[in-house]
């Protein structure tokens, strides 16, 4: 992208910004704003700057924080607040379309349907050129654009870029990280890039480095290999290492995970302020994440607002999903699974919540424990009596959505998700027809190809 066509981009979603910006501000001060955002990190750091703002606005709000925008949401929300939406709705437009009342929008997904014309919203996919941004990036140009006092809410819009994997420093996400005063540094793309080494290899999940994680002879072995010692007591932590260092503990890295996909493992360490100190934007996205994902995005939004009892709050609960997700590795590894011609299934039963199945799925296809292209698919028991479906496959492949919705298709239940991250949930008495006919489609489809 040339620099010219970069400057009308950003002047582009800029304008429509600031036009975002006057239109809310031309609303009644004394009408309530009601937030409704997603609950993923990015969601999350997205709120938190739109309440900073509203509450420095003395404007009077409630949050909703939501996994996916329904319309039985959509249609429970109050008739007579403003509705503000974050990093979702573009593509619930439609349901949006009927309430008689004030909506802004600011996302960043694909939009697929008419705007309405109560409906002001500032999305990037609306312009030309694009350059990837983070709805909690649009937020805080947003913030600043109200006043300029926002500008300390910039920590806030890295971590959510970061959360969302989106590292292109273009002009706009410039514009942010250098009003954050982030830290950038290149290196692996272990986190928390601040804290000793053994620490964060025995915990990394993404990347997964077999021998290594979740097993802590596995650590020192790999660190002697490096010839990293420990000083008083401690190793040094990534940031810490000199490019030599850096380099031996790639290359270390690189070797345990030959057969994989290590496109990944290097790029930037972005170090943000945090509760007065420089923490790895990555450690604070992974925090939220896991404070959501166990049902407390609430904590999630205070900890983001550098509130001292969310703090204590989230690490306990970090500590928790840590634990929860190397303990879901580990039981993986041993079970029983059923293995054919491109496939495995891992039916995990009651042993590994239904919160944590998904994502140890996720790192395992990001793992070097199966081939290219194999399709993952695990089974978990929910405590309502159904069973919990998480498909994924290794490095692309098959269109797992389709494999999966066909089967729940045929025994009922509910499907969604994209070609290769898709899941289902279904009755738990439904569970071997499942098994048989999921096993039959993914032959099937195998002969086809
Ligand atoms: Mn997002």
């Amino acid at each position: 992208m040339s620099k010219e066509v970069k400057e009308l981009f950003s002047s582009e979603i800029n304008v429509k910004i600031s036009e975002l910006a006057e239109e809310f501000l031309k609303t009644q001060k004394t009408k309530d704003v009601q937030i409704i955002s997603h609950f993923d990190t990015d969601g999350i750091t997205s709120a938190s700057i739109i309440i900073k703002c509203l509450k420095r606005l003395d404007r009077k709000f409630s949050t909703l924080i939501v996994k996916n925008l329904t319309p039985e949401i959509i249609s429970k929300l109050p008739k007579n607040k403003i509705l503000f939406f974050l990093d979702l709705a573009s593509n619930s437009l439609s349901y949006l379309s009927g309430l008689n009342q004030r909506v802004f929008i600011i996302d960043h997904h694909e939009i697929t349907q008419d705007i309405p014309h109560n409906v002001c919203i500032a999305n990037p996919v609306l312009h030309e050129k694009k350059e990837e941004i983070s709805t909690s990036g649009l937020c805080y140009l947003f913030a600043k654009k109200i006043d300029q006092q926002n500008k300390d809410l910039a920590s806030l819009a890295v971590i959510g870029m970061i959360g969302d994997s989106i590292e292109n420093i273009g002009v706009c996400n410039n514009e942010i990280t250098k009003d954050s005063d982030a830290v950038i540094k290149k290196g692996v793309r272990l986190y928390p890039s601040t804290r000793p080494l053994n620490r964060v290899l025995e915990f990394s999940s993404e990347p997964y480095i077999p021998t290594v994680t979740g097993n802590r002879e596995g650590v020192f072995q790999l660190l002697k290999e490096v010839g990293l010692e420990r000083h008083n007591g401690q190793y040094k932590s990534l940031i810490e290492l000199n490019e030599e260092e850096m380099t031996r503990i790639v290359t270390a890295i690189l070797l345990k995970r030959l057969e994989k996909n290590n496109e990944n493992l290097i790029g930037n360490i972005f170090l943000v302020k945090h509760f007065n100190q420089l923490e790895d934007a990555r450690e604070i996205s992974a925090k939220i994440n896991a404070s959501s994902r166990l049902g407390e995005p609430y904590t999630a939004i205070l900890y983001c607002l550098e509130e001292s009892k969310a703090k204590k709050q989230i690490e306990k609960l970090y500590a928790k999903y840590k634990q929860m997700i190397i303990k879901g590795l580990n039981t993986v590894e041993n079970i029983e699974k059923i293995r054919g011609s491109g496939y495995v299934i891992i039916n995990v039963k009651s042993e590994i919540s239904e919160d944590v199945i998904s994502v140890v799925t996720t790192i395992l296809s990001k793992s070097s424990l199966y081939s290219e292209g194999t399709v993952i698919i695990a089974m978990s028991h929910t405590n309502k009596g159904e069973v919990k479906v998480s498909a994924r496959t290794v490095n692309r492949g098959r269109d797992v959505r389709e494999i999966i919705g066909k089967t729940v298709s045929e025994i009922g239940g509910e499907f969604g998700g994209h070609k290769y991250a898709a899941g289902a949930i279904f009755n738990l008495d439904k569970e071997s027809e499942f098994l048989e006919k999921l096993k039959k489609h993914l032959e099937i489809e195998l002969v086809k190809i």
